[in-house]
């Protein structure tokens, strides 16, 4: 069992006298539930978790009654094959109400509306990564349809909540999310959910470009790949899973994700949980978008459209990227008060990039694959496995298997950047997809505003940053990545 996840004998006798008399008991504590979700480092999936939450009858004819007349700005990509990914910058957008959707969903002789240009039969509709909190601005009674305090996050609700609503084959094309790890509350429809562990990123050939934040996208369409320019995409180890109604999915931190509606409307809901390492991972973004940025915009200053996801706000001078940088920072020492501690969470979550004896591509790779012998707990954390059972089962690799899913099936089936007021500019926050993500965020952008001084006394200058950024430990592994990256 793991750490925190004990049950008191008291609890059971009580779960076990109500489930005697027929009433409706989760199979897991808040507290045991969390447990597992801090503890494993596989992908699982929760049922019976949630039947008694209000948003289990959220389908999208029910929140477009919620939201009537509300435009919502849905993501348009196409049904085929192709062996480019669709990335968010390269699809168009319509802004439609939910009730449009449907209809160009369900009659599909349809030719009015603002879905008018596409053909139902080439094209899906994604209203994806909505925030309840933009959303349900109006009506913000609704964040307590979602309950995430039974997971054992006390108080999390809608408001650190996402919704997706998609057609047929709508998807999100493979990436990893920077900071938490995630849970996802499957409303209405299924999703086919393929994953691909940390260890394996040398496999799915990480870009920044289309540049995001909060995510690192792979360059292969892990659905139709390119084997013949990215071959080492054979070695990555796939585990998927469908995520059927009623059911929970916990993405562990840093796993690759590609996810896609196989049922013609599809409803989610999901929260990222902050963690630890998301202080160092938020200083690690603040070098990578000033980098980014600056290269970027030094090639080509008039169309930043063109490597900016659309879902970030903008690209961002160097001053802003600057503060942007401090700010982390700050927030880092402000967590991690002591330098011990500094050091341990340094190095601890340098483990995917850097090896400490010798920068060496292959043989990093090779660590990488050995490092993961055990993916599914962390050590000292072994004996959650034994909670695996018909309320929690785990994703493996390979194709996916069919699962005990629902009991009782009650579910349907179907930068900006802001004026401070001396005057000098902050970036509200870099991160328009997270944006109300994460209340740690917030400490950083609060840490920037508050304390960080002018740009010509910062702690951390533009030179500090080029002297790690050309140590010829980091210069050497680029080198070695660039050419290794040509000579496949
Ligand atoms: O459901 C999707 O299309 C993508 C979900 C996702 O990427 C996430 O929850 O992190």
């Amino acid at each position: 069992m793991a750490a925190g996840t004990q049950e008191s004998p008291l609890l059971a006798l009580a779960a076990g006298a109500a489930r005697n008399k027929g009433e409706y008991v989760k199979p897991f504590t808040p507290e045991k539930a969390k447990g597992i979700i801090m503890s494993l480092q596989q992908p699982a999936v929760f049922c019976n978790m949630v039947s008694d939450w209000p948003s289990r009858h959220w389908t999208a004819a029910h929140l477009s009654e919620v939201l009537h007349g509300k435009q919502i700005r849905f993501r348009m990509g196409m049904k085929n094959t192709d062996t480019v990914p669709q990335f968010e910058t390269t699809c168009n957008y319509v802004e439609a109400t939910l009730e449009e959707f449907l209809t160009w969903n369900c009659d599909q002789s349809s030719i009015s509306g603002p879905f008018r240009d596409y053909d139902h039969s080439k094209f899906w509709a994604y209203a994806d990564y909505k925030y309840f909190v933009n959303l349900f601005e109006d009506n913000s009674d609704v964040f307590q349809d979602v309950l995430w305090s039974d997971f054992g996050f006390p108080g999390r609700d809608g408001q650190e909540s996402t919704l997706w609503i998609g057609s047929l084959g709508a998807h999100t094309p493979c990436h990893l999310d920077t900071y938490g790890c995630n849970l996802v509350f499957q409303v209405q429809g299924r999703k086919e959910w393929h994953l691909f562990p940390p260890e394996d990123t040398p496999f799915l050939y990480p870009t920044r470009i289309p540049y995001e934040e909060s995510s690192v996208f792979s360059k292969t369409n892990v659905v139709n790949p390119d084997l013949k320019c990215f071959p080492r995409f054979q070695k990555a180890r796939r585990h998927m899973v469908t995520l059927s109604p009623g059911q929970v999915l916990f993405v562990p931190r840093h796993w690759w994700h590609y996810v896609e509606s196989i049922d013609p409307v599809t409803v989610s809901i999901n929260s990222w949980i902050e963690l630890e390492e998301d202080h160092l991972a938020r200083v690690e973004e603040a070098v990578t978008r000033m980098v980014v940025c600056a290269l970027k915009t030094s090639e080509d200053p008039h169309s930043t459209r063109a490597w900016l996801n659309p879902t970030e706000v903008e690209a961002t001078s160097h001053e802003v990227n600057c503060r942007y940088l401090n700010g982390a920072v700050s927030a880092f020492f402000d967590h991690h008060r002591t330098p011990k501690a500094v050091e341990i969470q340094a190095l601890k979550t340098n483990r995917e990039n850097v090896e400490k004896k010798e920068l060496n591509v292959s043989s990093h790779m090779e660590v990488a694959q050995t490092h993961n012998q055990d993916l599914s707990l962390a050590p000292g954390k072994q004996d959650a496995v034994s909670l695996f059972g018909p309320d929690l089962f785990p994703v493996t690799p390979g194709p996916k298997e069919e699962h005990p899913s629902e009991r009782g099936g009650i579910f349907e089936k179907d930068g900006k950047e802001l004026v401070d007021k001396d005057g000098e500019y902050f970036a509200k926050s870099c991160c328009a997809r997270r944006q109300q993500m994460s209340k740690s965020e917030n400490v950083v952008e609060q840490t920037a505003s508050n304390s960080t001084p002018g740009l010509s006394q910062a702690f951390i200058s533009t030179d500090d940053l080029l002297d790690c950024l050309v140590n010829p430990q980091v210069t050497r592994m680029v080198a070695q990545l660039l050419i290794q990256g040509k000579s496949l």
